[in-house]
């Protein structure tokens, strides 16, 4: 993309922008939660839209000169919903925090209770950790991973804690969890109590989209919330879809599931966000379009393959994985019971030699979250770089021998050029098909 104003006009920021550049170019993404997008998605993110106010929906704004936000934002919601198979989307949160909070705060009162992945064992911080707001004024109640040798949920205990607290919301989702819900048990579960179904997608977006992984809608689900820049691979942000009767957001509804995208609507805005980010909203809408297409089926495809090749290449190189294995595109490495050191030490070690991944809990992880015991990584982003199962092997011996050679600053010297030069073989693609 060029940007000769900005080079001109700032050249500090300009300065910035092009190390970033670089780095994203030169390094090996392994974070399971980004990815590159398209130059058309980035166009429209950088466009003119961000100039304009949109408070509202679609033909019921509260400003004028809403002809073509009204048109794009349209685009975006036909298109998630063609994407995902629901009736509703709101295409409006700003990113997968808001979207969550806007569902628990369309459908509960303070005092409510949500049955959700504990955030050690794999879930996430929205999903009622005490350290956020929400736990202030919703009852959070957490289950855990059942078997942490396969990861499998615990279904006859999330039925008990189900009857024992009587949730409104059973919320299945995370954002370390390598492994696949049984989405059937958790519907039937959710409506034995008469809770609403409701789950997390972000990391998995795209691969549901890509339809390699189960869509939460086939099997009862009424709600799904997701950020659109991970496996989905847009533009930073988030989105709320469900089922139901798609009424109009100036009146309120009664407090039905069935008028859940009403709902929905009117907690998004005016309940809790204001205008719209409406260059967001268009370059979400470009993303859609690229996932609808065909290729976008393969590339979901080929994330799956690629972690399935990295997990089994790091477990044959003594890594132990949590879960032993992954079914989805992300794996945790339980570093302590790996190499001896903390997953600080690694992504540090890691980061040394242009490999990026986060230090991450592990279930009932004895250290704390800044210095825990394990490290988080994925495929979707080196996926987008066209890298196949042979290059996941060889990323997994660079970790090994990242690690094993963390005190020897010639072999870490030489494995950064390394790396370096492997990554460039892959270049950025400036379009998605
Ligand atoms: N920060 C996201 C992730 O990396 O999974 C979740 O919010």
């Amino acid at each position: 993309m060029q940007r000769t104003h900005l080079h001109d006009e700032d050249q500090q920021v300009a300065a910035v922008l092009d190390h970033e550049i670089r780095r994203q170019s030169e390094g090996m993404e392994l974070i399971p939660s980004e990815n590159y997008v398209s130059q058309a998605v980035l166009e429209a993110l950088g466009s003119e839209f961000t100039n304009k106010y949109s408070e509202g929906y679609p033909g019921k704004r509260y400003y004028g000169g809403q002809e073509f936000t009204d048109d794009v934002e349209n685009l975006a919601i036909e298109r998630a919903k063609q994407l995902f198979h629901c009736d509703h989307a709101n295409v409006q949160p700003l990113s997968g925090a808001p979207a969550n909070v806007a569902t628990y705060f369309a459908w509960l009162e303070p005092g409510d209770t949500v049955l959700g992945m504990d955030l050690g064992h794999g879930g996430h911080l929205t999903h009622g950790h005490p350290v956020t707001y929400i736990s202030k004024i919703f009852n959070f109640v957490r289950y855990k991973i059942g078997n942490l040798e396969t990861g499998e949920i615990d279904y006859d205990n999330l039925r008990a804690m189900a009857l024992e607290h009587k949730p409104k919301i059973i919320l299945a989702g995370f954002s370390a969890y390598p492994r696949s819900y049984d989405y059937d048990k958790f519907a039937e579960i959710a409506k034995e109590v008469g809770a609403v179904a409701m789950a997390d997608m972000a990391h998995i977006a795209g691969l549901i989209a890509g339809g390699v992984l189960p869509n939460p809608f086939d099997h009862g689900f009424h709600i799904i919330t997701t950020t659109t820049h991970k496996t989905l691979r847009g533009p930073r942000g988030g989105m709320i879809l469900s089922q139901g009767k798609v009424g109009n957001p100036l009146k309120k509804p009664e407090k039905t599931i069935e008028n859940l995208p009403t709902l929905i609507d009117r907690s998004v805005f005016p309940g809790f966000q204001g205008g719209p980010h409406m260059s967001n909203t268009a370059a979400k809408a470009v993303a859609f379009g690229e996932a609808l297409k065909p290729e976008f089926k393969v590339y979901a495809q080929q994330v799956l393959d690629n972690a399935k090749a990295l997990a089994d290449e790091l477990m044959k190189l003594g890594c132990k994985l949590v879960t032993n294995g992954t079914d989805n595109h992300l794996m945790l490495i339980d570093t302590v019971t790996s190499w001896g050191l903390t997953g600080d030490v690694v992504e540090t070690v890691l980061d040394r030699v242009n490999m990026t991944l986060n230090k991450n809990g592990i279930p009932d992880d004895k250290n704390p979250p800044y210095t825990p015991s394990g490290v988080r990584l994925g495929t979707p982003a080196m996926t987008t770089r066209g890298m196949k199962e042979d290059e996941m092997r060889k990323i997994a011996q660079y970790i090994r021998k990242a690690v094993d050679h963390r005190d020897d600053e010639g072999t870490l010297k030489n494995l950064q050029q390394e790396v370096k030069e492997f990554c460039l073989q892959y270049p950025v693609p400036e379009s998605h098909g």
